[in-house]
């Protein structure tokens, strides 16, 4: 619990957690990463497949390659990681902005969960302004919209900007935050790898969640090697017992 020391200080007087969480803390409920060992991109090359110009370019690949993923996705459960910083909120205002598109901090509970990259469980018209969330329905082909044009799953490939409204608003609750918790991320995707320099830059106290190095631990004013759902437990008792 030596690492666990120097949080406890912050605790007493803190006021908002902002967690930005990576594909490392769904990796415990059987979701790959992108970059690790067992990484998405070992079979497919994400850089090619998760980009529009692959989507026009052969809109079956790619839409069966999210409705692979999602078929797993659906049937993942939150791990310890997701239920911790769901608990979190009994005792701060808590402010979760995710990389991930698989909704398992929403299905853990938590009620602030900002999707930076969009959300495997939704679709949206490639044209017009239509969108739904899908769960089950697994055709061979992206359906059409009633516009005639094909939907694509609503997350946010290379390339695209990531949704305007979402991004303001994670900023400001970076600027307004005493604690950062840096979780399950390489932080090598922008520009969601650049939110803990704005968190520093408000003085904010960073903890940095992950069995390996990142692009930005020697920022961290804390850093834990350990995975999230073993981690953040500790983390949540740290509260329990303040
Ligand atoms: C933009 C949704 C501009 C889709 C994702 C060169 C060429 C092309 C582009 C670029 C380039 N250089 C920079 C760019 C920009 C690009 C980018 O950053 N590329 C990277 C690869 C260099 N970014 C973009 O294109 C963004 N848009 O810049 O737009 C713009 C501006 C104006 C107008 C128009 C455009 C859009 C980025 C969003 C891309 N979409 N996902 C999908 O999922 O299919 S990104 C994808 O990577 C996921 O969202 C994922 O979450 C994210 C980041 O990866 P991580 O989550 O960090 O996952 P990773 O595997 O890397 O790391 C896992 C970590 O967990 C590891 O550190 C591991 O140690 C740790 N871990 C493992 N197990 C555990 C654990 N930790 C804790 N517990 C464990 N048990
Ligand atoms: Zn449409």
């Amino acid at each position: 619990m030596r690492n666990y020391e120097s949080i406890r200080e912050w605790i007493k007087n803190l006021k908002k957690i902002v967690f930005v969480t990576g594909a490392g803390i769904s990796q415990e409920s059987g979701i790959p990463t992108f970059r690790g060992k067992d990484g998405l991109w070992r079979n497919y090359d994400a850089m090619k497949l998760a980009t529009i110009d692959a989507f026009y370019e052969n809109p079956k690949i790619v839409w069966e390659w999210y409705s692979e993923r999602r078929r797993n996705i659906i049937s993942a459960l939150p791990n310890m990681g997701h239920r911790a910083i769901a608990e979190l909120e009994k005792y701060a205002e808590v402010v979760v902005l995710t990389q991930n598109i698989d909704g398992l901090h929403q299905k853990s509970g938590s009620t602030k969960v900002l999707e930076l990259h969009g959300s495997i469980l939704k679709i949206k018209c490639t044209v017009c302004n239509y969108r739904d969330e899908i769960l089950t329905e697994f055709t061979e082909n992206p359906p059409n919209c009633k516009c005639g044009n094909i939907l694509r799953p609503e997350v946010v490939w290379f390339g695209e900007q990531l949704p305007q409204d979402v991004w303001q608003e994670a900023i400001i609750h970076v600027n307004q935050c005493d604690l950062m918790i840096v979780a399950g991320t390489s932080l090598v995707v922008s520009p969601a790898n650049i939110l803990p320099t704005y968190a520093k830059q408000n003085n904010a106290f960073l903890v940095e969640i992950n069995p390996e190095d990142t692009e930005m631990s020697l920022e961290m004013d804390l850093v834990i090697r350990d995975t999230s759902a073993n981690a953040l437990p500790k983390i949540l008792s740290l509260f329990k017992e303040n």
